[in-house]
C-alpha cells in the first residue's frame, strides 16, 4: 500500500510524571504504589501524580491523600519536589531542542515537536527515537503520540499512555475519532459531555450530526466552532516553537579553592547541564575581585563531546589568562559552551 507522506506533529508526554521522578532516585520504592500529594499539613492534601502500581488501586490525580491512603494500605506518600522534577524535565527539553528544529513546551512533562513531512514508516522510527532520547537524557519512560496536527498528536498520545507509541496518518484520522469517546477529545469537558448527553448525544458520530449553527448555540461562537472542528480532527494551531538556547555556561566562586579546581568544577557542571550535547565553541571567564572580567575562547574544528576535550580545553585558557597579567586576585570562573550541533547531520540523519 502506498505509504503517504503528511506533515507531522508528535507529542511526547512524560508518564506519571513526579511519581517516576521519584522512582528513579527511590528504587527501593519501585514496585510499591506511589503517589507524590501537595500536603497542606501532614497527610492532608491532594494527590497530583500516582504511578502505575497506584493506579491499579484507584488512586488518581486531584483525589485526597486520606481517600489514596485508604484504597492502597501500603502507598508510598511523598510531598511534591518541584525543583527536582524541573531539573529532570529541563534536562530532557533542552535535549529535544537540540535535536530537533522546532519543538514548543506545552508543560512541565509535555512537548511538541515538528517532525516536517514523513511517512508513517519514518514516523515510526522518529517515535522510537524520541523515546530513546528522553530515557537516554533523563532516564524516563514516555509516550509519543504522532498525527497530522497537535490534536492528533495528544490524542494518539493519550490513547497509548503508558510507555506507548501511536501514529495516525490523516487516512486514519477519521476512524481513530469515531473510536474515540466524547470525553477523550481534549477541550470537551465532562460539563460539554453532560450537556450533550443531556440532548441525546453519546459518540463522536452522533455529535458529529450536529451543525456548526447548533453547536454555537450551544457553546457559544468560539467554543461552537472549536468543538466543531475537533470532532472532525481538524486543528489550524500552529507550534508556539520555544527558542533554542545559543549558548550554555556555569560559573564557580573561588573561595578557597586554587582557580584549576574552580574550572574542573564548572567544566563538570556545564558538562551535566549538556547532557550529551555537542558543541563547536569553548570559552573560559574569570571574574576579577574588582568585579571586572577577562574571557578567552577556542573554536574546535569538529563537535565535541567529551567530558576530557571540555575539561582540557579550559585548563588550557585558563592558563592562557593568567599568564598574561601577574598577580591577578580571581573571585570567580565561568566555562561556556556555545555553536552547538546536532548529534549528526539532520533529523533524519539521526536515525541510525
Ligand atoms: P500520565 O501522563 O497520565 O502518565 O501521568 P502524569 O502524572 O504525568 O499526569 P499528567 O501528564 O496529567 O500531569 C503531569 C504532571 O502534572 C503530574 O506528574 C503532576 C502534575 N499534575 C497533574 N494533575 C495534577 C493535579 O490534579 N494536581 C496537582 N497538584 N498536580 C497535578
Ligand atoms: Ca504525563
Amino acid at each position: 500500500m502506498l505509504n503517504k507522506r503528511f506533515k507531522a506533529i508528535a507529542l511526547v508526554d512524560f508518564d506519571y510524571f513526579y511519581a517516576q521522578c521519584e522512582e528513579l532516585r527511590h528504587p527501593e520504592y519501585k514496585d510499591r504504589p506511589i503517589a507524590v500529594c501537595m500536603l497542606t499539613a501532614k497527610d492532608s492534601g491532594a494527590v497530583a501524580s500516582a504511578n502505575y502500581v497506584a493506579r491499579k488501586y484507584g488512586v488518581k490525580s486531584g483525589m485526597p491523600v486520606s481517600k489514596a491512603k485508604s484504597l492502597a494500605s501500603d502507598l508510598v506518600v511523598l510531598p511534591v519536589d518541584m525543583a527536582y522534577y524541573q531539573q529532570v524535565s529541563n534536562k530532557i527539553m533542552k535535549w529535544l531542542q537540540e535535536n530537533f528544529k522546532a519543538i514548543e513546551q506545552a508543560s512541565i512533562d509535555e512537548a511538541y515537536i515538528d517532525l516536517g513531512e514523513i511517512d508513517k514508516d519514518e514516523a515510526e522510527r522518529l517515535g522510537i527515537k524520541i523515546k530513546q532520547l528522553v530515557k537516554e537524557s533523563g532516564g524516563i519512560k514516555c509516550t509519543v503520540g504522532i498525527g497530522p496536527n497537535k490534536l492528533i498528536a495528544k490524542m494518539a498520545c493519550d490513547s497509548a499512555k503508558p510507555d506507548g507509541l501511536k501514529i495516525i496518518t490523516p487516512n486514519e484520522v477519521d476512524s481513530f475519532l469515531e473510536a474515540s469517546k466524547l470525553e477523550d477529545v481534549p477541550y470537551i469537558g465532562h460539563k460539554t459531555v453532560e450537556k450533550l448527553n443531556s440532548i441525546g448525544i453519546k459518540t463522536i458520530k452522533d455529535a458529529k450530526a450536529l451543525s456548526v449553527d447548533e453547536l454555537r448555540k450551544l457553546f457559544g461562537e468560539k467554543r461552537g466552532i472549536m468543538i466543531y472542528n475537533f470532532l472532525r480532527g481538524i486543528d489550524e494551531r500552529k507550534l508556539e516553537v520555544t527558542k533554542k538556547r545559543k549558548e550554555l555556561e556555569k560559573f564557580v566562586s573561588l573561595k578557597n579553592k586554587k582557580p584549576e579546581e574552580a574550572i574542573s568544577e564548572a567544566a563538570r557542571k556545564l558538562y551535566e547541564r549538556l547532557s550529551g550535547m555537542s558543541f563547536r565553541e569553548i570559552g573560559v571567564i574569570v571574574i576579577l575581585e574588582d568585579f571586572s572580567s577577562k574571557t578567552k575562547s577556542k573554536t574546535f574544528k569538529y563537535p565535541v563531546s567529551s567530558f576530557e576535550e571540555l575539561l582540557s580545553a579550559s585548563l588550557e585558557l585558563l592558563k592562557s589568562i593568567m599568564s598574561e597579567s601577574i598577580d591577578i586576585k580571581i573571585r570567580r570562573v565561568g566555562v561556556k559552551a556555545s555553536r552547538f550541533e546536532k548529534k549528526e547531520g539532520n533529523l533524519l540523519d539521526y536515525i541510525g
